[in-house]
């Protein structure tokens, strides 16, 4: 059990065991000086929970997952697209932003650029006068959804990839077209993917200008990329948040978008209880097998339990669920994918909605000045089987592990126990008859501030 040990050996302790040893232990304790802490953008951006990402192009209509930029624009033909289907879905679905693919890899761009001929203002849709990144941002306006762009850097059209400072330049005209036309841009989210151009060269991507660029256009918006510099990439896409999973990393191990190797998959996947930048983790997962839709996946479609698994494995661990949801040629949500993410959200209410611990009868306090020890008295003896605990990230991310305990008059006994919490730590336990409960704070960083501590039945 939990002994009772001084504030200052407490954190000492703590750091050592979740940094790995003594060198590490000093670090921490020195960054408790100044720990870092979320922008207003990156705590909104967290705060969102679920986004729906929309991978939407030529792919969906040659049915392949990767154009390889010989795809004629004439192909690009929905019949009835609807982006306001997509923006109601996502809103009963629970999602707080969209995220759409501008252009993928096949470097179609669904907006009438003034770079290349390769985009919708060559295909049939709406006559050739058609511009999908407006339609998509103003059904996010219109249903109060943040709205982000995917433009891929890695472009198998462009004759001038591999060209790099020539395609560097045309890759940054592209970039502000998306964020000078259409109003505020919530997420910017950058893959790495990088192959080589009609010359034969790899394309060397100006990163820090591309960087500059969005901030220097849309200051509010995060960025996304396995290097941030706003928010990382989680190291997998299975929508699973690593374990522990700080929202702090060592910038210096992970250089650029797509770099690769054992330190950066580490970093990306839990980040660094000792870094000195926060930069939150986002999990990216799809609905079905591949991102763009393929008729053929109409049966593979995530069930709800799956979906609900998801949200544990990625807000539930401080992450933020990045669900793909593809449309389909004719430009809507298939209706099994709309109503497996309305039922998500049904699910989620039905077993997240009643805090019984926010009951007027439960009292909460700190029972301990030395380690963090908080003590609730539900006034009832009430069944458990979900804890959602939260730190307050607004002042930074410190708890390594924790305990919760419960009662119901007798001995204590654990509930769950697991390692960092952050944003959000979603526990599914066995369930238990409580009438008190105690969280105990193992190892942390720097002293805990207060702990959330909601409760649910059982699940
Ligand atoms: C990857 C891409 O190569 C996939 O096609 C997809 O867009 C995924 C979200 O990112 O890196």
């Amino acid at each position: 059990m939990h002994m009772a040990i001084s504030r200052r050996r407490f954190v000492l302790q703590s750091a050592a065991l979740v940094a790995g040893g003594i060198g590490a232990a000093r670090r921490a304790h020195h960054r408790q000086v100044a720990r870092p802490v979320p922008s207003p953008s990156q705590l909104a951006w967290q705060r969102d929970e679920r986004a729906l990402f929309l991978h939407f192009g030529v792919n969906t209509f040659t049915d392949r997952e990767w154009g390889d930029g010989t795809e004629d624009p004439g192909i690009f033909a929905p019949t009835a697209l609807d982006a306001r289907q997509w923006a109601r879905t996502a809103r009963a679905g629970g999602c707080r932003a969209m995220i759409l693919t501008a252009k993928h890899h096949d470097g179609f761009c669904l907006w009438p650029t003034a770079t290349t001929r390769h985009s919708v203002a060559a295909s049939p849709w709406r006559g050739g006068e058609g511009d999908l990144v407006r339609e998509f941002v103003e059904a996010c306006r219109a249903e109060g959804l943040g709205a982000g762009l995917y433009c891929s850097p890695w472009d198998r059209n462009s004759p001038a990839y591999g060209d790099s400072p020539r395609y560097n330049d045309l890759y940054c005209d592209q970039l502000t077209e998306l964020l000078t036309r259409y109003g505020p841009i919530t997420e910017v989210w950058f893959d790495g993917a990088n192959g080589e151009g009609p010359n034969g060269r790899r394309q060397e991507y100006d990163w820090p200008r591309f960087f500059g660029l969005v901030r220097q256009l849309q200051p509010e918006a995060v960025m996304f990329s396995d290097a941030g510099p706003d928010v990382r990439w989680c190291g997998n896409e299975l929508g699973e948040a690593g374990d522990p999973n700080w929202s702090t990393v060592d910038a210096a191990a992970v250089p650029f978008p797509g770099a690769s190797g054992d330190e950066v998959t580490a970093m990306l996947r839990h980040g660094d209880p000792a870094g000195a930048v926060w930069r939150p983790a986002e999990a990216d997962v799809s609905i079905r097998p591949g991102w763009f839709y393929h008729p053929a996946e109409d049966a593979r479609v995530r069930t709800v339990d799956d979906l609900v698994a998801l949200h544990f494995s990625s807000v539930g661990r401080n992450s933020k669920l990045l669900l793909n949801v593809p449309p389909t040629r004719s430009g809507r949500l298939h209706d099994v994918d709309a109503s497996r993410l309305r039922a998500l959200r049904d699910r989620l209410d039905a077993l997240l909605d009643e805090d019984l611990a926010a009951d007027p009868r439960s009292s909460w306090r700190r029972a301990s000045t030395t380690g963090y020890e908080a003590e609730m008295d539900l006034g009832r003896t009430v069944g458990v089987g979900i804890a959602r605990l939260e730190e307050d990230i607004a002042r930074g991310q410190v708890v390594a592990r924790y305990t919760l305990y419960g009662s119901d008059g007798g001995d204590w006994r654990a509930l769950c126990t697991g390692t960092t919490i952050g944003y959000t730590r979603l526990d599914r336990f066995a369930p238990a008859a409580v009438r008190r409960v105690r969280l105990v704070v193992d190892a942390a960083v720097a002293p805990p501030e207060r702990i959330t501590i909601r409760l649910f039945g059982e699940s």
